[in-house]
């Protein structure tokens, strides 16, 4: 078995013995934490732990000099063994008082094959299947567990939302593995969820699927009863469901309520939870039709069902109302839907975003996102995984800053970006404070670099199809996907306002009308609802074009400066080594995208960039 990830640790790099086999539960790996890392004979601190069963996953930290205690449930005891740790390792305040997670639901989706490969994965295969079986080295799971535990994630959905190869998870065959493979995380506080195909039924050979009909509601009753025969305390269901091809309720006329609470019938004596997906649109949409516009889908579809869905559904959300955009406004459906249980999606794996090659850290953007909605309106929180079986688990070894942070943002959605960034840094590596700071700026500038040198104001969907990393700003404009930027010779953008596809309207009043007006509509968003010509003068007194030249240029050159200031940090060598091999191809796709986007608009708009820098022909 090859090892070499045990000596890369993301951020838990003080501590240093792997939690070893038969810790048994959250309590005692707290207790294995702690006393490993306070090293009481050296440090003279200590720590003693106060069981508190009715407590949960909350935890109240009490400190007295050197002497400290965690009272909390499990695995409310452990969530405060490792806060204690952050801080002291950050030289950060002891978080006293009773600290209690904001989202119950705090989950992992990986999006594993059960052939080893990755859906959008960016590091490597997957860390537990391989050729259409579990494949893996019980001790990687567990450092596993302990990363999420650190940070507070409860749930881990182990398998694809497009499930492939349904037979394979629910067979009785595998329900074995599931469970071994459970027992592993549990100590750490960590349970399963599994992505389920709508269709199985008929995999299984009955000859529907839909909803209404009782013969598949008992045969979705008795695969849930060996389901958690097998995994007694697994969370629940995972249904991306009539999306991009997948089965779903609407093949038989039967609305998502109905194939949500059929499911979330089956699997509520057994306290489960059925999570919907909402992204769903028309992925075989004409070009030629301007009046159906795909960021309304998910409201026109869901809103009218607000209230239809049973107590134990949780309809989750993507943050925005395309795909993990850089740049959207927030889905109009997180505002709609008050009688409905939601879940925020959010998306490590950098699909849009640099798959891992590039720097992007997601803190500030979540900051915004939770400021909008995704915070009082919703009770769970979901994000796609960004792991995989590269030694250091991430790809870019600063990419695990964004699954730390997600932990974070998770437990406390009113988190600081920059504090987060800043203790991923002193968990994570021993710099001079000096240094850590300007990795620190560098983190916390990237994600508005991205945005500045790649699609422009709003616009979305520039990159090559399918793969998605790397300029295009063609290359979704004739397909069936429903993601066109419209640009021409007058003007680019989506009039998403009344006079247009009508968008806008979904909002409530107050944040509709700032939309809808291109002089109140926040720059970053102008393209997203407002189709203007490229004279357009913006707030800020340049045009349009020039704020697009701008930008790409000023971008690709903040690049250039990321790069000027990693080159100089003392990392340990192996991070320091792939973090520098990324930044050389993140300035190369920086650059690529700079001159593909300034030349594409220089070519329509026919106006030159007034600073005279170098726009190709
Ligand atoms: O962004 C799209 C991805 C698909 C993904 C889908 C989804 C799992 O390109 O790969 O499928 O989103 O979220 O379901």
């Amino acid at each position: 078995m090859d090892r070499a990830w045990e000596s890369r640790k993301a951020w838990l790099a003080a501590l240093s013995a792997p939690v070893p086999e038969g810790v048994n539960n959250p309590l005692e790996v707290a207790a294995f934490e702690t006393e490993t890392y306070l090293d009481a004979a050296r440090t003279g601190r200590s720590v003693r732990f106060v069981p508190y069963p009715a407590m949960k996953e909350s935890y109240e930290i009490c400190r007295q000099g050197n002497d400290f205690q965690i009272k909390g449930g499990q695995p409310g005891v452990l969530y405060g063994a490792y806060a204690l740790i952050r801080a002291l390792q950050a030289g950060e305040e002891i978080p006293v008082g009773v600290q209690k997670p904001y989202y119950p639901l705090r989950m992992l989706n990986c999006w594993d094959n059960m052939d080893g490969t990755i859906e959008r994965g960016y590091a490597g295969r997957s860390i537990w299947f391989e050729q259409g079986r579990f494949d893996y080295d019980p001790a990687r799971i567990r450092q596993l567990g302990r990363m999420l535990a650190s940070v507070g994630i409860n749930v881990l959905c182990l398998n694809n939302v497009n499930v492939h190869q349904p037979a394979q998870h629910l067979t009785d065959d595998l329900l074995p593995e599931v469970e071994r493979f459970a027992a592993i995380l549990r100590p750490f506080g960590v349970r399963l969820m599994l992505s389920i195909d709508f269709s199985q039924p008929l995999q299984q050979g009955l000859p529907t699927a839909d909803p209404e009909d009782e013969r598949v509601a008992a045969w979705w009753r008795q695969r849930a009863k060996e389901v958690w025969r097998a995994v007694p305390d697994l969370a629940g269901f995972l249904v991306k469901a009539d999306s991009e091809h997948r089965p779903g309720p609407n093949a038989y006329g039967r609305t998502h309520a109905q194939g949500a609470n059929m499911l979330a019938r089956a699997v509520k004596p057994f306290g489960g939870v059925l999570v919907w997906r909402a992204f769903v649109y028309n992925c075989m949409q004409d070009w030629r039709d301007t009046k159906t516009d795909r960021p309304r889908a998910a409201y026109d579809l869901y809103r009218p069902m607000d209230g239809q869905f049973d107590d134990n559904v949780i309809l989750q959300i993507k943050y925005g109302p395309f795909d993990f955009q850089v740049r959207e406004p927030v889905s109009p459906l997180l505002y709609a839907m008050p009688k409905t249980r939601l879940a925020i999606e959010f998306q490590l794996a950098q699909e849009y975003t640099g798959h891992q090659i590039d720097l992007y850290a997601m803190p500030p953007m979540w900051r915004e996102i939770m400021d909008q909605t995704g915070k009082q309106r919703v009770e769970a929180i979901a994000a796609v995984s960004n792991l995989g079986r590269d030694d250091n688990w991430t790809g870019h070894p600063f990419a695990a800053l964004n699954l730390f942070a997600f932990g974070l943002f998770a437990w406390n959605p009113d988190a600081d970006p920059e504090r987060v960034i800043r203790l991923w840094c002193q968990n994570t590596y021993d710099l001079p404070a000096e240094e850590r700071e300007k990795l620190v700026s560098v983190l916390l500038r990237s994600r508005a670099i991205y945005e500045k040198y790649t699609a422009p104001l709003g616009l979305c969907w520039m990159v090559r199809p399918d793969g998605h990393y790397g300029p295009s700003p063609y290359g979704y404009e004739f397909q069936a996907w429903g993601t066109y930027n419209r640009a021409d010779c007058r003007g680019v953008g989506v009039d998403r306002t009344a006079g247009g596809t009508g968008y806008a309207d979904q909002y409530p009043p107050e944040i509709r009308d700032r939309y809808a007006d291109s002089k109140t509509c926040p720059d970053e968003l102008l393209l997203f609802f407002h189709r203007l010509p490229y004279d357009f003068v913006m707030r800020d007194e340049r045009t349009l074009i020039q704020r697009i030249y701008d930008d790409h240029f000023e971008g690709a050159e903040a690049a250039e400066e990321m790069q000027e200031a990693l080159r100089g940090l003392p990392l340990p060598p192996e991070d320091r080594q792939e973090a520098l091999t990324r930044m050389e191809m993140q300035v190369r796709n920086a650059r690529e995208w700079r001159d593909v986007i300034n030349t594409f608009f220089h070519r329509f708009s026919g106006i030159d960039d007034k600073k005279g820098r170098r726009i190709y022909d």
